[in-house]
Order: C-alpha cells, then structure tokens, then sequence
C-alpha cells in the first residue's frame, strides 16, 4: 500500500527536525532567550518586500578595441566622373591591306570621230631625223678629220702638230697633251696614219720610233721594241750622216731614219683608254 508508506517516511522525517532542533539548541545554549531557539521551529520566514531600486552604477571602463569587421558589402555605383583630357596623338599605324578591287565605273560616254591617222608622215619625218642625225655625226667626224685634224682607230686618237720641232721637243709636245709621238705597230695603223699625212697636204713627220740608246736597235717611245712590223723605206735606215737616230714617217708610209735635230712637223697618238 501506498498510503502507509508515505505516512510512514512523514513520521520519519518529523522525528529527524525534532531531533536536529535539540542538537542545535544543546549548542548555542548561550544565546538570549529571545533567540530563535526559543522555539524549536527553524524553517524560513515568508519573502520580504521587492527593495528600493538601486542607484545607477558608474560608467564603466572603456572596452578593448574589438577585433577588425568583415568586408562590407559592395556599394553602389558612383555617378559618372568628369570627361579626362584629350589623350597625345599615337604613333602611325601600320599600313592596311589592300582593298578589294572596286567595281568597275561606269563606261565613259563616246568620243568624236577620228581623223584619218597620216602614219606615213609621222613615219617619213622619224626618218627625216635619223636621216638628220646621221648627218650630223658625218658632220662631226668630218670636223674631227678634217678641222681638227684628229683620226682615230678603236683604240687611239692620232694627230698632226703643226709645229716645227725636233724629236725630243715633239716628244715633249705630246706628251703634254697626254700622249706620245705615234706608234705604228701594224700596217692598218701605219696606212691610216700615212694617209692623214698626205690629206693633209704633208711631206714627212716624226714618228715615236728611235735608236738613241742603241744603234740599229729601233724603239718605240714606250720602250718596246719593233717587232713583226716595220714599214723602212727602201735603203732605210742607212744612218746616213752617222747621226740619224730618229724616224720620220713619209706620206707614202715609208719610214727614214733621220737626224734627231731636224725640226719637222710631229704625229702625236692619244689613247682612249682611262688612264
Ligand atoms: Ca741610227
Ligand atoms: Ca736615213
């Protein structure tokens, strides 16, 4: 049964407060009478009233400054700035591609009528004028041979000084206009150089071909020696006086050897040649 279990534990527990209140009593026996032991009740008394409110406390101390917040959201966007200033100008670019071939124009609107093309005149007078040219150049050549008094062959330039002087001065002579007294080496040379002669009315002139340095040993003034040409009159060079250590060219083409102080007429060549 329930019932008299709970008694029971009650009957206890008064037992146990009646017994604690006698040892407590036994103890403070010292106590005014007015004590709370002038009872032997020791439970708690009813709740008091609710206190005054208190006074406001003082402001507290400062707190430590906290830890760094979170990155705040993205504001809005901000209203647009002023326009910058007109940037430099940059450098050239490189050339663009070609472009497409453009379409093609619109034809052009019809010509007048042509006149007849006279091509044979135009033709007549281009031959007029070679015809002129060609002229021109004979004129020229016959300047330079005649007036002048110049003959060429590939190579060289030939001409008379009409000036009277012996070898050594005539050699002079010539070399001063940058060439030397003429050198027949072949009988094309020696005709061409005779028949200058003769066309120019001449008897004799001196030619580059001496034996100064040795008798009977005939030289050019460029110091070669004669070699398979020669062009010796008949009897020549006879060394007649003793002393002809010099050669003249006849107009016949026929060379003497002839007294190196004679004072004739000379025959200078030129080559063509840069030098
Ligand atoms: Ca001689
Ligand atoms: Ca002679």
């Amino acid at each position: 049964m329930v019932y008299p279990r709970i008694l029971q534990m009650t009957t206890y527990v008064a037992l146990l407060v009646v017994f604690l209140g006698h040892i407590s009593c036994s103890e403070i026996e010292n106590r005014s009478v007015s004590d709370s032991c002038s009872t032997h009740t020791i439970l708690p008394g009813p709740k008091g009233d609710v206190g005054e409110k208190g006074d406001p406390g003082e402001f507290g101390k400062q707190g430590k400054e906290g830890p760094m917040g979170s990155k705040g959201n993205k504001s809005q966007v901000g209203n647009s700035g002023d326009n910058g200033l007109l940037g430099k100008i940059g450098p050239i670019g490189a050339k663009g591609d070609k472009g497409y071939k453009g379409t093609p124009g619109l034809p052009g609107g019809k010509g007048k009528t042509g006149s007849f093309c006279d091509c044979g005149r135009y033709r007549k007078f281009v031959g007029q004028l070679d015809n002129n040219v060609a002229r021109l150049k004979s004129s020229l050549m016959f300047v330079k041979n005649v007036i002048a008094g110049i003959r060429e062959t590939d190579e060289k330039f030939y001409y008379i000084v009409k000036e009277e002087r012996n070898y050594r001065d005539a050699l002079t002579q010539c070399r001063i206009r940058g060439g030397t007294l003429a050198m027949p080496k072949d009988q094309a040379t020696n005709s061409l150089i005779s028949d200058y002669i003769s066309k120019t009315g001449l008897f004799r002139v001196f030619i580059g071909i001496n034996d100064i340095e040795k008798e009977k040993q005939y030289m050019y003034t460029d110091n070669t020696p004669l070699q398979n040409f020669s062009s010796w009159k008949a009897g020549e060079p006879n060394d007649g006086s003793g002393y002809e250590d010099c050669v003249e060219m006849q107009s016949t083409g026929d060379w003497n050897d002839v007294e190196c102080n004679l004072t004739i007429y000379f025959m200078c060549e030129f080559s063509k040649k840069a030098k």
